[in-house]
């Protein structure tokens, strides 16, 4: 059973590549960015309590994300691809634990590698597609601060874990697709 994580800065194709991973390998889908917004589309009680941290294009706390997580692991069985999750080493550590309360572990970590204009260009394009509350050009800075400050170290915690597969994120969804599937074997 595969327990993969896709990860890289926001804009990087994280969301865009879990349909084609999911489809190739069978496995569940969580993207803990998808299951905020539903709590914020809903008008939850923790809807009303995030909202403004993601329109700032902060991280949400550690503590809400992992309830979330440990809930979709305990009710998954086929294998789940993390999209979006973990972003900070704290959040790393915990899905090795949950992981492990399952009698699973990570198979591997896909990093996407996109330069920073890239990033930026393919958000603001979102902007004017999908209209989402945090792709404008001020959250988009704080998020990519966000990520180079406390989501990078995540990759150096799977790298010493021999775990990382670097993949090039420039170039056609196709072709990034094939990489993915390569790095993953
Ligand atoms: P996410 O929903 O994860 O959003 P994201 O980082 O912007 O990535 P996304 O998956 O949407 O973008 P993608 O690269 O696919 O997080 C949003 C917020 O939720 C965070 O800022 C935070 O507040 C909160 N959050 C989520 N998880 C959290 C956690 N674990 N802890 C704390 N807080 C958390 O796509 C971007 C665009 O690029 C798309 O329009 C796509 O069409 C385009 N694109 C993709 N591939 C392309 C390619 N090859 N060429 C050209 N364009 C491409």
């Amino acid at each position: 059973m595969k327990n993969i994580v896709i990860f890289g800065a926001p804009g990087a194709g994280k969301g865009t590549q879990s349909d084609f991973i999911v489809e190739h390998y069978g496995l569940t889908h969580v993207s803990t960015g998808d299951l905020l917004r539903k709590e914020i589309a809903d008008e939850t009680e923790l809807g009303k309590r995030i909202k403004g941290i993601m329109d700032a294009g902060q991280l949400v706390s550690d503590d809400i994300v992992i309830e979330m997580m440990d809930k979709a692991i305990a009710a998954d069985t086929k294998g789940m691809l993390f999209d979006g999750f973990p972003r900070t080493v704290a959040q790393a550590e915990v899905l090795d634990k949950l992981l492990a309360k399952h009698g699973r572990e990570l198979t591997c970590m896909v990093q996407l590698e996109v330069p920073k204009e890239e990033l930026v260009r393919r958000l603001l394009e979102r902007a004017t597609i999908q209209g989402r509350a945090d792709d404008n050009e001020v959250t988009i800075n704080n998020r990519l601060n966000e990520y180079n400050s406390k989501t990078k170290p995540v990759a150096d915690y799977y790298a010493k874990q021999g775990k990382q597969r670097v993949v090039d994120g420039l170039g056609s969804i196709e072709d990034i697709a094939a990489r993915i599937r390569q790095a993953i074997g």
